[in-house]
């Protein structure tokens, strides 16, 4: 086994470990106070996880995103809040950097980004831009050597605790749609921020969403991500090619934990003088949990080595965050329904995991933008 390998099976064992005696014990914990206990942020940074996607020379782990999904298989079998703090940190709040950002933006932000000590948030969504991104509204203009920003984000995931936003902002007018986007690094602290009361959402307690008004927010020209106008659109699409693998693996994560909540319910519950397990109209769900969880694992890994190898991947990338979602939804289904009457309760984590599992078809895309994605792709492909 090479050098590079034995570290990424031995970080796969440590995460694995710490999800199990850790990760999982806590999961009511952050369900019922709605945070994630400080120990287990320290130790989420002790393992390199806020540093995932960041190279090395910035002091990241600078995992491939094949590397990167196997670690996110691991840790999304554990509630997926955990990942979202880290994952949504160095996932799309800080791959613009990576690939569009000037070195000195680099220098700027990577290294505390990697050691969990500045989080970073994407403010895409606006109230009337979500699934078509490219209306957004929010404005910078430019003045002298800073550019004025106005407007608002909404749904930003961390942003009550971000220092660091990559906020997208029109800087030509919106006949332009996608080429008049840029994108602009903005620091927590500068006047003019107002990030509101995170809300109630149906599931994902412990991870923080909330909007962000930028009311003459004034940027040295120096945070233009990539010191150059037009491009924010594209270091958006690009970010979502990479996070969407990210959130399949999530949904992989996902489904197994909950394969497993399921296996073991039909082991344990009696009814007709036998533990459920041994009906077959039970084994049927159960198998097909299996298959379509298997399928996902297999597609994610694929599309990841080819991510990794350079190649691009927009329909792939789409295809598994399709698949892998939409199995996640039907597989709490069916694990739900395997626990009867103790699933919609809040007894088991089942009923939990699948208030949670219904987020992963929305965000990131929804289901719908991905099938447009992929048939777009494909129109392309043979024009
Ligand atoms: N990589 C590189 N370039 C890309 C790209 C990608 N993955 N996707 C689009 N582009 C480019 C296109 O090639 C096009 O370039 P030209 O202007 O040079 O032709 C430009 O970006 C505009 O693309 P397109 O015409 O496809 O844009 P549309 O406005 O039609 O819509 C969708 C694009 C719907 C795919 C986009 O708005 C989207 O992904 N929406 C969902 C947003 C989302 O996921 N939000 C979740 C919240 S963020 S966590």
């Amino acid at each position: 086994m090479s050098d590079r390998l034995e570290t990424l099976e031995l970080l796969k064992q440590t995460v694995r470990r710490f999800v199990r005696d850790d990760l999982i014990p806590a999961e009511e914990d952050v369900e019922e106070h709605d945070r994630i206990p400080e120990p287990i942020i320290q130790q989420l940074k002790s393992l390199g996880l806020f540093g995932m996607t960041i190279p090395e020379e910035y002091g990241g782990l600078g995992l491939s995103l094949f590397e990167e999904v196997s670690i996110v298989f691991e840790v999304a079998y554990a509630s997926p809040v955990f990942r979202s703090y880290f994952g949504t940190s160095n996932g799309v709040g800080t791959l613009g950097i990576i690939s569009h950002g000037t070195e000195e933006q680099r220098r700027r932000y990577l290294p505390r980004i990697a050691k969990g000590d500045l989080i970073a948030s994407f403010c895409l969504t606006e109230p009337d831009a979500g699934s078509d991104a490219a209306a957004l509204t929010t404005k910078a203009v430019r003045d002298g050597d800073h550019y004025i920003i106005n407007g608002t984000k909404r749904f930003t995931t961390n942003s009550p605790h971000a220092g660091i936003f990559t906020v997208f902002a029109r800087t030509a007018p919106a006949e332009t749609r996608s080429r008049g986007i840029s994108a602009f690094l903005v620091e927590r602290g500068t006047p003019g921020i107002t990030v509101a009361k995170p809300y109630r959402k149906m599931g994902f307690r412990g991870s923080h969403t909330a909007d962000v008004i930028f009311e003459d927010v004034r940027v040295p020209a120096s945070s233009l991500l990539g010191g150059s106008e037009g491009t924010g659109f594209i270091a958006a699409m690009q970010s979502l090619d990479h996070a969407r693998l990210h959130m399949s693996a999530v949904a992989v994560g996902m489904c197994e934990r909950l394969i497993h909540e399921g296996v073991r319910y039909a082991g344990e519950r009696k009814q007709f003088g036998r533990t459920i397990g041994q009906f077959q109209l039970i084994q049927a769900m159960l198998a097909d949990c299996a298959a379509e969880a298997l399928a996902a694992r297999a597609m994610v890994e694929k599309v990841a080595t080819e991510y990794s190898a350079g190649r691009h991947v927009s329909k792939e990338s789409a295809c598994c965050k399709y698949f892998a979602t939409e199995a996640l939804g039907r597989i709490a289904d069916r694990v739900l329904q395997i626990h009867g009457g103790y699933g919609y309760i809040k007894e088991y984590p089942v009923e939990r995991l699948f208030r949670d599992a219904r987020l992963l078809r929305i965000f990131e895309g929804t289901s719908q933008i991905q099938q447009l994605v992929i048939a777009k792709e494909m129109l392309k492909q043979a024009s």
